[in-house]
């Protein structure tokens, strides 16, 4: 049976989709059901208002706002709902993604929105900051969580003894 998405993520443009897309598969790899839009505060100023009015109701419990340029989608979406909202700016305007982070990071008091960095590091720690809230009041998920950190180390861990057993890397003369 499906289940209702947990996790929603929103993009300012389809042109944000490829700083998303790899944020996907940690989602699928942790079993949370997400769904995905395309909305615009400043395009499609009505369908935001009205998707961050729903998305409770609606059982979303996060929501990764995705931006770039003059980015005020996760502002504007914080401003409509008090389901924690995690902005993450995009990268691509000729300011490089520095023009969203301004945008998206400095909220005035008493309209929170979670700052990411710029691209896909930052669409990625999004979605496992939403895990990790989700996680609070889910013992698989932080179960879950806690194994995928641990291979992650893992993997550094082997990488350093590969690079340290390498010719290129150590040299003793
Ligand atoms: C923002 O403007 C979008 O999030 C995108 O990053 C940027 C440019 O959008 P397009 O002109 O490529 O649609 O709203």
């Amino acid at each position: 049976m499906a289940r209702k998405p947990r996790i929603a993520l929103v993009m300012g443009s389809t042109s944000d989709m490829p700083q998303v897309e790899p944020a996907l598969e940690i989602l699928k790899d942790l079993k949370i059901p997400y769904t995905t839009r395309v909305l615009s505060a400043h395009r499609t100023p009505d369908a935001v208002r009205e998707f961050a009015k729903k998305a409770h109701e609606e059982g979303i419990q996060v929501i990764v706002a995705c931006a770039g340029a003059a980015a005020h989608l996760a502002g504007v979406i914080a401003s409509h709902t008090d389901l924690p909202v995690i902005g993450v700016p995009m990268a691509g305007t000729t300011l490089g993604g520095l023009d969203a982070l301004f945008s998206t990071v400095q909220m005035p008091g008493g309209v929170p929105v979670a700052t990411m960095g710029i691209g896909k590091a930052g669409t990625k720690n999004a979605v496992l900051m939403a895990a990790r809230i989700l996680a609070l009041q889910d013992e698989n998920l932080a179960a879950h969580l806690a194994r995928k950190r641990e291979e992650q180390a893992a993997r550094v861990l082997e990488l350093d003894a590969e690079i340290r057993n390498s010719e290129t890397w150590t040299w003793e003369g």
